[in-house]
């Protein structure tokens, strides 16, 4: 089966822009099906993940493989905080608020993507994840939510002063879509 187009269920116009650009050296291009899913309290992104594939109705766009994904940073200093709940302290609390929460704790972190496809009965799951540090201060304008402030593991610059195609080839996102795209390409 060869898949030429997927709908992408995201309410993030950043995501969708790094997931194009992926797909599109696949040959396969992404639809936006724009919407917030619901998410429901979770241990993690993959539970996360198959709530949301749950909840995209299928009849919208029929025969086309729906992706949906959800990412979250996770520090150690903060026991994996804020990890599944990264949206809500990013717009609750800012950058700020979490340098302020890191001030004399450990800095390391991961940033990890789950991403899930469903194509007819059939879902699948994977994840990325990139290992790094946090920066003392944000630093770039590159990317969007954390990326100022994430610095991937052996390297200076945080995403947010990498190019869209640096970040993409460390990222977690750019790890897990790959695979998905290596996982339709295979089918
Ligand atoms: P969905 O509609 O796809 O759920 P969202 O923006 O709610 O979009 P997430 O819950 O997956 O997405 O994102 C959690 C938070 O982490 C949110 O504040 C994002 O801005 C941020 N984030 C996600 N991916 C990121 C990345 O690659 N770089 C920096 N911040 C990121």
């Amino acid at each position: 089966m060869v898949v030429r187009r997927i709908a992408f269920a995201t309410s993030n116009a950043d995501k969708l822009r790094e997931v194009r650009a992926i797909f599109r050296r696949y040959g396969v291009s992404v639809l936006w099906d724009r919407r917030r899913l619901p998410e429901p309290q979770a241990d993690s992104l993959r539970e996360v993940v198959r709530a949301k594939l749950a909840a995209v109705p299928s009849r919208a766009l029929p025969g086309v493989p729906v992706l949906v994904e959800d990412s979250g940073i996770f520090l150690s200093g903060l026991r994996g905080f804020p990890g599944v709940y990264s949206r809500f302290v990013y717009d609750s609390i800012g950058l700020g608020g979490v340098l302020r929460l890191l001030e004399g704790q450990e800095r390391t972190a991961s940033f990890r993507t789950a991403a899930g496809i469903r194509i007819g009965r059939t879902e699948w799951i994977t994840e990325g994840r990139v290992e790094g540090t946090i920066a003392s201060a944000p630093r770039g304008t590159a990317g969007f939510g954390y990326d100022p402030i994430f610095v991937p593991r052996g390297g200076r610059r945080t995403f947010g002063e990498l190019s869209s195609e640096e970040k993409e080839r460390f990222s977690h996102r750019g790890r897990a879509i790959r695979s998905v795209a290596r996982y339709l390409s295979h089918l």
